[in-house]
């Protein structure tokens, strides 16, 4: 039996919560376009027969701007303590950065085995790839490098196989069952706050908390959900809320069929807006929404 944990880092909007979703398969992270979507440590657990492979998603690597972004640094820098292997993911599709090269050699330091996943090759030429794969020619303590697409499936089996491969011979660290270290109403907040992020610009997503009050399953398989959308200025909330309050209708709706996917059952879904004037340079707010300095990793 092969069993360990990869952490999986790489800038943020890299593809690493997409990715580990497939792995899995199943939403174990919330997904969107814009960056810092993934704000603390999640787990997600692929077992099969022979082997166990923990991810670590993590923010992400990027500068704080706020004590809630300080906190998620800190996540994505304890993720990769007492792991066994680390999956760096970059975005092919993008221009190499600077940045993305020091990051990536400040990992390749050879204490462990480091596999680079170029992503989202789907929407690159395929002629770019080699080329790209020679500009780390100098870094030696790449394992792997292998170019796939989450998106379509593309050299998943590969990636697998490789990580089996790498990782060391041990028991299970979790129940066949587990594919997440989160709960349900962890996920439903989540899934709250990536419609949220699909749906409104600039500063609002990166500014909402959910608070869910109420997640409970009633005695005809639907489920209650009650939750509070709590963002940082009275503007935004007049925002969120929208002309006749269309804006929250929308993503309410959007976000209550995301939830039932997710649960496989109806949901009956109450939202409301609140303003906590700046939470995320708070740390007594912070805790309050789950966000608290040891809860996150
Ligand atoms: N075309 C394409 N887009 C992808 C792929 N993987 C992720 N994305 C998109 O890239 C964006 C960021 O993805 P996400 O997983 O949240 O990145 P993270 O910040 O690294 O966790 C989202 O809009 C995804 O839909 C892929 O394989 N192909
Ligand atoms: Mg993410």
């Amino acid at each position: 039996m092969k069993s360990g944990i990869v952490a999986v880092v790489g800038r943020a909007n890299a593809g690493k919560s997409t990715l580990i979703n497939v792995l899995v398969g199943e939403k174990v992270a919330i997904v969107s376009p814009k960056p810092q979507t993934t704000r603390e440590r999640i787990l997600g657990v692929l077992t099969r027969e022979d082997y166990q492979i923990v991810f670590e998603d993590t923010p992400g690597i990027y500068k704080a701007s706020s004590l809630l972004n300080e906190r998620m640094q800190r996540s994505t820098e304890l993720a990769t303590k007492d792991v066994d292997l680390i999956l760096f993911v970059l975005d092919a599709h993008d221009s190499l950065k600077d940045e993305d090269v020091a990051a990536l050699k400040r990992y390749a330091t050879g204490k462990l085995p480091l596999i680079l996943a170029l992503s989202k090759t789907d929407i690159m030429p395929k002629e770019r790839i080699p080329e790209l794969v020679k500009s780390f020619d100098g870094i030696s303590g790449i394992t792997k490098i292998i170019s796939l697409s989450a998106r379509r499936g593309k050299n998943i089996k590969k990636l697998v196989d490789e990580l089996v491969k790498l990782l060391p011979e041990g028991e299970k660290i979790y129940g066949d069952d587990v594919i997440s270290d989160r709960s349900e109403r962890y996920m439903i907040a989540e899934i709250m706050r990536e419609k949220m992020l699909l749906k409104y610009d600039k500063e609002i997503p990166h500014g909402v908390a959910v608070v869910i009050n109420t997640f409970e399953k009633q005695k005809n398989g639907v489920y209650d959900v009650n939750l509070d959308i709590v963002c940082e200025k009275q503007n935004h909330k007049a925002i969120i809320i929208g002309k006749q309050g269309q804006a929250l209708k929308e993503v309410s709706s959007f976000a209550r069929q995301g939830m039932e996917k997710f649960l496989g059952a109806k949901v009956f879904l109450t939202v409301y807006v609140k303003v906590k004037e700046d939470w995320r340079n708070d740390p007594s707010r912070l805790k309050e929404f789950g966000y608290g300095e040891n809860e996150m990793y």
